[in-house]
């Protein structure tokens, strides 16, 4: 690839925010406190969670840098950045979030194999780009297409890192082209992150964003597109990131039998307390996120300070003074709530959360029922244990 190159070791990683809570070195793996969550709607780029798979690619010449598309398509083509550039920009608010976040917490019950995240694989960001719609638009592929004339039905993505899982090739994913060229879709190709060019960890020059998807399919540092009949063969897309039942363990394993997940389930935690937290009695402010995927808003938050017996309704925002509704035009569709509610807390206890989105689907109560080998996709209630003491707190 001109311009652009992805290292085979670790010797030129980007300087890090000292806050972040690193879960694996190299490749880096890291997410913020969870207090860093709910101090913004719009999650800064150096405490967003980094989730990597080898090194970080480096840029040494953008001019050359350029896009290739090809595969199943009457007309393949390179696009450089001032092409992308040329096309209206877009700014979507989105929140990204790991199919692995809450990880460690699902290998409490039975072990599971992946890189240990707290609540805050999480982020929620203003991304800036082009319309992939747009895009394949200005290579000869309408728009609601569902297929080429070739036969191409999926769009695969493929980057510039070399990754172990992949025998030091490059991280790839697809998406259904149905989805690709549906402008509503949102899909990005982005350059930008809360109105700054993207930094190197987050894909720098150019990322894929699929709203309301796992974080998985959004592919940074965009290399290739490739129009393809069946969906992206590669090791993110069919080895990792499946759900499997309880049932399935590695001895029992048959990934051809499940599906690569896509849109991710109605989520919510609490980031205003650790997972024991001492307090005083009395008043205690519980906040967090709240997040659905597929574009699905947030109905309700459901909080409750005696382990799940009674509730009480939270309160949702996004942005400050405008009053959040689920799937109205004036909330942003892909991106997360964070909600609030002030509760009274006389003695020790458990403090939980659950969220309900648009569709009336709801968090499962105990991550035992969805636990599952690669431990992805906890949507579990969140639980934090809060510890009262009358003297000297
Ligand atoms: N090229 C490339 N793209 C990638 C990855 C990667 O390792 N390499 N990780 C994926 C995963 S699993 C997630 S959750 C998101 C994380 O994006 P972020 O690091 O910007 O938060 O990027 C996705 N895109
Ligand atoms: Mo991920």
């Amino acid at each position: 690839m001109p311009g652009v190159k992805g290292p085979s070791d670790y010797s030129k990683e980007p300087p890090r925010h000292p806050c972040l809570k690193i879960n694996s070195k190299e490749p880096f793996n890291a997410e913020p406190p969870r207090s860093a969550l709910i101090s913004s709607y719009v999650t800064s780029a150096d405490l967003f969670y980094k989730r990597n798979h080898g090194p970080i690619p480096i840029v040494d010449d953008l001019e050359r840098y350029c896009v290739s598309i090809s595969g199943l398509i009457e007309n393949p083509n390179e696009l450089f950045m001032k092409d992308i550039k040329m096309l209206s920009k877009y700014t979507v608010a989105a929140t990204l979030q790991c199919a692995g976040n809450r990880r460690t917490a699902m290998s409490k019950t039975r072990k599971v194999k992946g890189v240990g995240w707290d609540v805050s694989a999480v982020g929620n960001a203003v991304w800036g780009g082009a319309k992939l719609a747009d895009v394949l638009e200005l290579v000869g592929i309408p728009k609601l297409s569902s297929t080429t004339q070739s036969g191409g039905k999926h769009v695969e993505f493929v980057s510039i890192d070399k990754c172990k899982e992949e025998n030091g090739g490059p991280y790839k994913a697809s998406i259904p082209l149905s989805q690709a060229t549906n402008p509503l879709a949102d899909v990005l190709l982005a350059y930008e992150m809360n109105g700054e060019p993207l930094n190197r960890d987050h894909g720098y020059p150019l990322r894929v964003i699929v709203p309301g998807v796992i974080g998985a399919r959004s592919v940074k540092w965009l290399d290739s597109i490739n129009l393809i009949a069946e969906e992206c063969q590669g090791f993110f897309m069919q080895k990792d990131y499946k759900m499997f039942p309880p049932s399935v363990d590695w001895d029992n394993i048959n990934w051809s039998t499940r599906k690569p997940q896509m849109d991710f389930p109605v989520q919510s935690a609490i980031c205003s307390l650790e997972d024991v937290h001492a307090i005083k009695p009395g008043k205690l402010k519980v906040s967090g996120y709240a997040v659905a995927g597929g574009g699905r808003g947030i109905e309700r938050v459901d909080v409750s300070v005696d382990g799940g017996k009674t509730w009480m309704e939270a309160l949702r925002y996004q942005k400050i003074g405008i009053p959040y509704i689920a799937d109205d035009p004036s909330s942003d569709k892909w991106a997360w709530v964070l909600f609030e509610v002030t509760v009274d807390v006389a003695h020790s206890t458990e403090i939980v959360a659950k969220a309900v989105d648009i569709a009336a689907n709801v968090q499962p109560e105990k991550v035992e029922d969805i636990w599952n080998l690669r431990g992805i996709l906890n949507t579990s209630w969140h639980r934090v244990q809060v510890r009262v003491g009358h003297s000297n707190m």
